[in-house]
């Protein structure tokens, strides 16, 4: 469980809970799936938020809680499905929002891992997943080095087990992407924030390269990401810019949503600015305005999916 002071924070249960209850409450607006289960077997859960006039709409996508320490991004995750659901009644603009959409958000992409950070009622510092590494004492692969574009191509990944971005034995290696993506795959999302902390960032791809634009993304193409990104940095004060400008990473989520079905796909890079690994770990009163910092910028994204 979190430790004490941190309760506000959703488990994995009280997370899978809460999408129970906006079914409970919303059945006409919400329905509850799953991706695929995690390396220890706990569901991958997947809230859809659709009204009747949604059918046949743009399809748009949230996934959080890639990395398991970075338990704000569940709570942006269940803020959108609140927002999303509990605003319809009486918010036109989100009416409008949905029912002009199909949105679809992940609130545990590393359910194993994320419990595994607050195992003992205090965090444990984790990242990866949870999976033994095979022909290795180690255990744990980055998910977000473990996506199938440009897999372990370009200095932005390590292939020793040990290491924090270990991008594992091979392509989707790790049931928790392997089964994400599959569901990625069977969609047509046309928009996409995949929520990390922390540092205040709005990122897009390419990671793998330095290079602006690359095969698979024209001048053009780089030009609405960096557009967009910024429009959405210029609503909640993060910085905006080509993730490979932080650094390079190989693997990761966006280039594979980008190059496999031209999703407009984002990291965003939550609060706080600057931190050690207490970073990671923002008292949980932090959490309220933490979310509803990125509403303005959920919208836009939304928007962008036409
Ligand atoms: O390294 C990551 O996976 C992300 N940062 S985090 O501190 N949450 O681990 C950033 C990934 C964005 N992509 C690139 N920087 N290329
Ligand atoms: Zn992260």
């Amino acid at each position: 469980d979190f430790p004490p002071g941190d309760e506000a924070y959703h488990t994995y249960a009280e997370t899978t809970d809460a999408l129970k209850k906006a079914v409970a409450d919303h059945g006409d607006l919400a329905q509850l799936s799953s991706a695929g289960k995690s390396f220890e077997g706990r569901e991958l859960n997947v809230l859809k938020i659709a009204s009747k006039a949604s059918e046949g709409k743009p399809e748009v996508l949230f996934t959080c809680n890639q990395h398991a320490r970075e338990h704000l991004t569940t709570e942006m995750c269940l803020h959108i499905v609140q927002r999303f659901t509990d605003g319809y009644a009486s918010d036109n603009a989100i009416k409008d929002m949905v029912d002009s959409h199909q949105i679809y958000v992940v609130p545990n992409m590393n359910p194993d891992g994320s419990e595994y950070d607050i195992s003992g009622g205090k965090y444990q510092g984790w990242r990866k997943t949870r999976k033994p590494v095979p022909d290795s004492t180690e255990i744990g692969t980055d998910p977000n080095r473990n996506w199938g574009y440009k897999w372990g191509c370009c200095g932005g990944s390590s292939d020793d087990p040990s290491a924090e971005d270990y991008h594992g034995p091979s392509a989707f290696s790790e049931p928790e992407t392997k089964a994400v993506s599959d569901f990625m795959a069977a969609h047509r999302f046309k928009a996409h924030i995949d929520f990390h902390t922390f540092s205040e960032l709005v990122l897009w791809p390419y990671g793998y390269t330095k290079d602006d634009t690359a095969e698979g993304m024209s001048a053009e193409e780089a030009k609405r990401f960096a557009d967009v990104g910024r429009q959405m940095a210029d609503t909640n004060k993060y910085t905006p810019e080509q993730s490979s400008d932080l650094y390079v990473t190989d693997g990761d989520v966006n280039d594979w949503a980008w190059s496999k079905s031209k999703t407009l796909s984002y990291t965003f890079e939550m609060y706080p600015k600057d931190g050690g690994i207490d970073g990671f770990y923002p008292p949980a009163s932090e959490i309220p305005e933490q979310t509803t910092r990125n509403d303005a910028a959920v919208d836009i994204l939304v928007k962008q999916a036409g």
